[in-house]
């Protein structure tokens, strides 16, 4: 019952020493199963772990007992770190609007974090039954002016839960980031119905008895699109670098894209108004000049030269 050919998956649940492969999505595979994996002991990828998101080559595949050996990993698009989940597509950073109440302050932290992963970035608004519709409005112009088109959700009315859904299927990969109450794990519970009771059977297969815990999992949701799981993290948003801060806004990269705006100072960090020639009348300004000078004091160099 092996086959001897070489086979592409993706990584799609770590635990241990195990890796759950899939091949579903892959050409020519007729092959649309959950393999059970281990990494062939002979080989050391430079010390370089395999996360949940990888692209491996597997080999050795066992077609009765699904199980496989991973040989080698494709470079990877990107990696997140806590949780550890690779080749991220999508970004979706999740906030109630009340319950807890909108910090804007804290929106524009993990917008800034997201953006820093170089992927595409989108806005959620959660609880929106706990607001007027005049608010909801005002909060989607709002993020409108911050460069996000912002999806407004509640648990009642069902579609704009749908169009979400339907854009989640045409993505790679997604991920919903954001504080914790928010209403992302029932959000998932939405997007991947029986999401609770799928850890039993794994569990099961790898004979470790009740093992209840989850871990870190990315569920299908088309033929080539998959959302992560995150059980039992709660998101921080991640440091970033000040000088890469004028790319991360969408307000300023448009700016000195679509405009073509040029400071004097190639290296212009938008903070002062000579030689600069970025229109700062934008909301977002004062936290992006914050979050700069707060952080300034961590480098000794002049960041202006
Ligand atoms: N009113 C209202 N409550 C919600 C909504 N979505 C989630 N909740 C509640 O918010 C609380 C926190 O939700 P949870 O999914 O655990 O948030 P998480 O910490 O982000 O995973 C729960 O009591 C949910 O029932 C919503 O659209 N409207
Ligand atoms: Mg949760
Ligand atoms: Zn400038």
């Amino acid at each position: 019952m092996k086959i001897n050919n070489k086979l592409l998956g993706l990584v799609t649940k770590k635990f241990n020493d195990f890796f759950l492969v899939d091949l579903k999505n892959q050409e020519n595979s007729v092959i649309s199963e959950k393999f059970l994996c281990k990494v062939r002991k002979s080989i050391n990828f430079k010390n370089q772990l395999i996360y949940v998101g990888d692209q491996v080559v597997i080999e050795n595949i066992d077609l009765k007992s699904k199980r496989a050996v991973i040989t080698s990993f494709k470079k990877r698009k990107n990696l997140l770190v806590r949780p550890s989940v690779a080749n991220i597509s999508n970004i979706y950073i999740t906030f109630s609007v009340e319950e807890p109440a909108l910090n804007l302050s804290q929106v524009n932290r993990f917008l800034i974090s997201a953006e820093s992963m170089g992927v595409e970035v989108s806005l959620v608004l959660t609880k929106c039954d706990l607001i007027s519709d005049t608010r909801r409005s005002s909060l989607i112009d709002k993020f409108e002016k911050w460069g996000y088109q912002a999806i407004t959700l509640n648990l009642e009315k069902s579609d704009y839960f749908n169009n979400l859904l339907v854009e989640l299927k045409q993505k790679e990969c997604s991920i919903l980031m954001g504080p914790s109450g928010v209403g992302k794990t029932t959000l998932l519970n939405m997007i991947i119905p029986g999401l609770q009771n799928s850890t039993a059977q794994v569990s099961n297969k790898i004979k470790r008895g009740k093992n209840t815990t989850r871990n870190v999992e990315l569920f299908p949701l088309s033929n080539q699109s998959y959302i992560v799981d995150t059980p039992g993290f709660n998101m921080q948003p991640l440091e970033v670098d000040i000088r890469l801060l004028p790319n991360l806004y969408p307000e300023i990269y448009k700016q000195l894209i679509d405009e073509e705006i040029k400071c004097k100072f190639r290296n212009c960090l938008h903070l002062n108004d000579e030689g600069c020639n970025l229109n700062k009348s934008f909301e977002r300004y004062s936290f992006y000049k914050e979050m700069i000078e707060s952080s300034k004091s961590h480098y000794s160099q002049n960041l202006e030269d």
